[in-house]
């Protein structure tokens, strides 16, 4: 008789979380599919398939490199010598030196760097807030935190519309969305789910306006590609602001009774005429103009940037810009609009944060938020107050808006200034691979008395670590999670295999690993749940349901949108509107209104820089079959894309002696690494575009190769120095900076 278990899990191979079926026997994966009867099935591959990194989530599960059991530095930092230890000896002596280096240092000598969007992101601040240190960074600030921090300052609560775009239809099926307006992102690589509702909507008749300064399959689906100079996005969208306010071509009802702020925006939207930003933006007159007549006349509008806006070093004032464009059409919270959700019903994750557990003392002491202050305890603090007001609940994780300011913190590891920072947790995050400026983040975690990792592999940055933990995937934990706070809906999946099998491996969830330092540092009444179902039995607790109960019911519970709600609550800003000019920038002690600045480093900014290194260095386009730094070591996804690519234009190439194929050396003022040439038309001849994420889990582990981390890290290149970072929120331009590139002789 079979003994096959069903499991309806969430994938968390990338950001969607689809929901999908695995079957076992005996505590062993046999198959799994695509629950396709479900709203967030997994998504399809072009042109039936569920996507790679699904598909080889067994050989991800098995893989001979995941680690099975916690591991002590054995020899020197970055030798590769471990030690196999058990749990009870990994939490009792991780406990103890930071119980000691918090007596001598204070507890903000220790710091904790988490990745990017893993399931239980509030355990992290959890421990944190409770330990009592503010001092936790993560990719926020060049990843979607300069969009949710200017979303709730301008209109009180962050839109949805992010990874599972949904056009809403009127009674006769019809799209109601308008035009739809992408800055900055190529949903074809990045969100599939995306992508498929976009070419639906295509279809359906919805304009489709793209900015980006380089051709993706995105920008060759659309009515208007707006392909303008790298970084002049600001300009570009005031320039749209002004034709369409100049034209009188706003939403006259919306604009008068739910924005503050416009006579202001006018008059600074004076400075954005089309002639002018066309020299700016290298957009023609006439396409800036047919762009904003586009947007303006068919409404509602929805309006999504991404990382082609966020990781400029003007990042904020663009946002603004995007915000408003928005409001000028009236487009808030209304059917085929920008939808504003609200929370969801149960416990959600920023309440499970404890923020209110780290004193107004250590908030102050958080690193570099006094000068960057929008993405911080200062940003938040601001705007908290007038959202749980009008919302009744906090927004967003505080990894999304309340972080440390990482480059400022790194620097304060290597120098002592402001005051020592001595450990470090890295919990679902690689530095090594992912940060900016490696050099200086080697530097500083070599520095460290303490380092500790959580993750499935010897990364990198684990490999200089004291302490490596190995954590379980989502096929060995369950998941529960409400989109970090800012959705109202709230999506479950089960555990479909064990954490633990005798004698093969012993793995536990990141709570669990917390949970475990924080019972020994003096948290016990904070932890009193043994694992994450009754974790989520507690989260789920005001929907009187219990996890098992909610997910017999189904797993995902998704409230009918109700729209115009700011008519009976207001917005949840100071003034109770749309903030077209910003009184919580103003307060912050920012211009409240977007001004456009030139790029921190280019040809204009920089002309001697650019006599030296005369290219323009783009980075990070996504790769479709990996996610960041991960899946290096998975067979069946490398054999798709075995090698690190960097797109070169065929005159640029012909120049330099460059044939697709090639290895090149990729070189800026920070150092050089290689990647295989590969050319494209498709962009100004100035411009390479260089993937990131590399890294080669098959070259040794010991110094010098860290797993090749130097070999085509690109990473190594980009700069995260304070000055050169957004003013407001903190943000690192990992889009551009100046290059060279020269053909690798001996390869
Ligand atoms: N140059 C350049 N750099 C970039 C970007 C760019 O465009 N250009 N993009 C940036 C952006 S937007 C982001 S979000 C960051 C991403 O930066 P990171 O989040 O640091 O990158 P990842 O490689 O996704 O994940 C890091 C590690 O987490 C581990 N991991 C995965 N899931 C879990 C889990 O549940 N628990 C634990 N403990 N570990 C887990 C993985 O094995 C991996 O080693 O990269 C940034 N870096
Ligand atoms: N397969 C896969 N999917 C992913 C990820 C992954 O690593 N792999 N990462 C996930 C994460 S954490 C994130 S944050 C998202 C990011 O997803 P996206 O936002 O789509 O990110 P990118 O591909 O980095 O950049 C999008 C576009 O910005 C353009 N761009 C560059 N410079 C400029 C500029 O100056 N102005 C404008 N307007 N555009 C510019 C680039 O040419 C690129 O086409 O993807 C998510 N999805
Ligand atoms: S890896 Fe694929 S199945 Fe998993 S969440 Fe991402 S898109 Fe969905
Ligand atoms: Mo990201």
């Amino acid at each position: 008789m079979s003994s096959e278990v069903i499991k309806s899990a969430v994938c968390e191979g990338c950001n969607p979380r689809c929901r999908v079926l695995v079957h076992s026997e005996n505590g062993k994966l046999v198959k799994m599919r695509e629950d396709k009867a479900h709203p967030r099935s997994a998504t399809t591959w072009p042109p039936t398939q569920a996507c790679p990194r699904f598909r080889a989530a067994e050989e991800f599960m098995y893989h001979k490199d995941r680690l099975n059991f916690p591991l002590k530095r054995a020899g020197e930092k970055g030798e590769g010598k471990w030690k196999k230890i058990s749990w009870v000896q990994a939490f009792d002596e991780i406990a103890d030196k930071l119980e000691r280096l918090k007596g001598k240092y204070g507890a903000e000598t220790l710091a904790c760097h988490s990745g990017t969007l893993r399931t239980t992101e509030w355990v992290h601040p959890r421990f944190m807030n409770l330990f009592g240190s503010p001092n936790h960074v993560n990719p926020g600030n060049v990843c979607h935190a300069p969009c949710i921090n200017t979303a709730v300052a301008m209109l009180g609560w962050p839109p949805t519309h992010r990874t599972f775009l949904r056009f809403e239809r009127d009674a006769s099926g019809k799209v109601t969305t308008g035009c739809l307006l992408l800055i900055g992102i190529n949903p074809a690589r990045s969100r599939p789910h995306m992508w498929k509702a976009i070419r639906d909507g295509k279809k359906q008749g919805v304009k489709l306006i793209v900015v980006d300064p380089r051709k993706t399959e995105t920008t060759d689906l659309a009515d208007i590609w707006l392909q303008l100079r790298p970084g002049t996005d600001t300009a570009l969208l005031m320039s749209m602001i002004n034709v369409i306010i100049e034209n009188d071509l706003y939403h006259e009802d919306f604009v008068e009774h739910w924005c503050h702020g416009f006579p202001e925006l006018r008059e600074r939207s004076m400075a954005y005429p089309p002639e002018k930003i066309s020299e700016i933006t290298q957009v023609p007159t006439e396409k800036i103009k047919e762009a904003a007549r586009l947007y303006a006349l068919n409404t509602p509008t929805l309006t999504i940037e991404s990382m082609g806006l966020e990781q400029q070093s003007n990042a904020i004032a663009g946002i603004q810009a995007k915000f408003i464009l928005s409001a000028l059409t009236g487009s808030y919270d209304i059917p085929g609009g920008e939808y504003i959700p609200g929370p969801a019903k149960c416990i959600t994750e920023p309440e499970m944060e404890l923020r209110e557990e780290l004193s107004p003392e250590q908030k102050k002491n958080q690193i570099g938020t006094d000068r960057f202050r929008l993405i911080g305890w200062p940003g938040r603090d601001a705007m908290l107050p007038h959202v749980i007001k009008t919302w009744g609940k906090p927004f967003s994780a505080q990894r999304a808006s309340a972080p440390a300011h990482h480059p400022t913190l790194y620097r304060a590891i290597l120098t002592g200034d402001p005051y020592p920072v001595r450990a470090m947790m890295g919990i679902a995050s690689n530095p090594m691979v992912t940060q900016p400026n490696v050099k200086l983040i080697y530097k500083a975690l070599k520095s460290l008395d303490l380092y500790v990792v959580q993750d499935y592999w010897m990364t990198p940055s684990a490999a200089l670590a004291d302490y490596v933990l190995p954590v379980t995937s989502w096929l060995e934990r369950p998941y529960l999670g409400a989109g970090l706070g800012s959705h109202d809906s709230i999506l479950g999946g089960e555990k479909a295999l064990p954490s633990t099998i005798p004698g093969e491996y012993d793995r536990k969830t990141d709570y669990e690993i917390l949970r475990g330092l924080g019972l020994r540092l003096g948290q016990e009444r904070y932890w009193p749940w043994e694992d994450l179902e009754q974790v989520f039995d507690y989260m789920l607790s005001p929907l009187n349901l219990t996890f098992n109960e909610f997910m017999i019911a189904g797993g995902y519970e998704s409230p009918p949108r109700q729209f115009r709600k700011y008519e009976k609550m207001g917005f949840g800003t100071p003034t109770g509107k749309v903030e077209l000019f910003s009184t919580i920038l103003e307060q912050l002690g920012y211009d409240p209104l977007p001004t456009y600045e030139e790029p921190h480093e280019n040809p204009v900014s920089k002309p001697e820089l650019a006599r030296e290194y005369p290219l323009m260095l783009c980075t990070g386009g996504r790769i479709s079959e990996f996610f960041h730094s991960e899946q290096r070591q998975i067979d069946s996804i490398r054999r798709m894309h075995p090698d690190p690519l960097v797109q070169i234009h065929p005159e640029t190439a012909n120049t330099l002696d460059i044939q697709e194929g090639n290895w090149v050396w990729i070189e800026s003022p920070r150092g050089r690494i290689r990647q295989k040439a590969t050319l494209f038309a498709g962009m100004d001849p100035k411009m390479v575009h260089c993937e990131h994420g590399w890294w080669f889990p098959e070259l040794p582990e010991e110094e010098p190769w860290l797993h090749g981390v130097w070999e085509s890290n690109i990473n190594v290149l980009t700069d995260d120095d304070p000055d050169v970072c957004d003013k407001m929120g903190g943000g690192w331009p990992l889009k551009w900076g100046l290059c060279r590139v020269y053909r690798v002789k001996e390869y």
